[in-house]
């Protein structure tokens, strides 16, 4: 029996590639795929030899949100509200808090919590060919699984706003105008672009990028004083490491450093 069904995950170069690979339905989310993203990333957390994340779609969509299969016509009191808690929150947690670079390679539509996946990543490349869509109100339900939260903070309320009530797709150039995309790239070299772009994030300094994160996430909900004070605590930390002590000597000796990511 493979280790994952409703995925495919793989280590390259210090890479772990998350694909999620049902493609026949836009690699829409089931429970059990949700579940076995939580457990591939909680083995990337885990595998000293993972320094880095990237997340894409089998096929021709990144991922259509929810299974609408799989959806009753009347749920129940609370279905909705603990499918959420107990599926989709966990997901969207750990993206945020472990401490490796989280690469979305969004490969064709995100769609609804799909697009709150994608959001939920630290950086994304996305094909010129692929779009966001925030589907949920298509289908008379409100953003969820953190969407409301990333796209308020990554493009303010009135753009996020519209968005979300608006409810069409936004092809990858608006995306990245918009800030929602870091980079785009022919749908045919997405996936070597990705992988090279989260091989050369492998290669850095990735405790200090894990601490960067602890910081920049932190910085969400603080004071600037407050942000000086637990970069101070954080710096401390870093300058504790193997790689800081590597990186002042690599560049005394005037050649590229050697990190280790501790
Ligand atoms: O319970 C809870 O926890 C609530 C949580 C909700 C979170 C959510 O994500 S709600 C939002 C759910 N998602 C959607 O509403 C998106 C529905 N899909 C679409 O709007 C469109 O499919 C797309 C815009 C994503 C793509 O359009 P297009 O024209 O490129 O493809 P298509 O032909 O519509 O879809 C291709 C196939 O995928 C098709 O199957 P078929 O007809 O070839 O057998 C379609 O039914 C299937 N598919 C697409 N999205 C889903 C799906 N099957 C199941 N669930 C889907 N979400």
């Amino acid at each position: 029996m493979p280790e994952y069904e409703t995925i495919l995950y793989d280590v390259t170069n210090a890479v772990a590639t998350l694909t999620l690979n049902r493609p026949e339905r836009l690699n829409a989310f089931t429970d059990q795929m949700l579940a076995e993203i939580v457990k591939s990333l909680k083995q990337a957390e885990q595998d000293e030899a993972v320094r880095a994340l990237l997340v894409t779609g089998a096929g021709r969509g990144f991922c259509a949100g929810q299974d609408l299969g799989s959806f009753q016509d009347s749920p129940s009191d609370n279905q909705l509200y603990e499918h959420i808690m107990e599926h989709y929150r966990p997901m969207i947690k750990m993206l945020r808090s472990i401490e490796k670079p989280v690469i979305a390679a969004v490969n064709g539509v995100a769609a609804g919590a799909g697009a709150s996946l994608a959001l939920a990543c630290d950086l994304r490349i996305m094909a010129t060919t692929a779009s966001l869509l925030q589907a949920f109100g298509n289908i008379g339900l409100v953003p969820d699984s953190g969407s409301t939260w990333f796209l308020v903070r990554q493009v303010g309320f009135g753009r996020a706003f519209e968005i979300a009530v608006e409810g069409e797709r936004i092809p990858a150039k608006r995306c990245l105008e918009l800030g929602l995309a870091n980079r785009l790239a022919e749908p045919e070299t997405l996936m070597a672009e990705a992988r090279a772009w989260a091989a050369k994030l492998a290669g850095r300094a990735t405790y200090a990028i894990g601490l960067t994160k602890r910081a920049m996430n932190r910085a969400l909900t603080s004071t600037l004083l407050e942000a000086i004070e637990y970069e101070a605590h954080l710096q401390q930390l870093a300058a504790g490491s193997q790689d800081f002590v590597e990186g002042v000597q690599a560049f005394r000796e005037k050649r590229a450093a050697v990190f280790k990511g501790k």
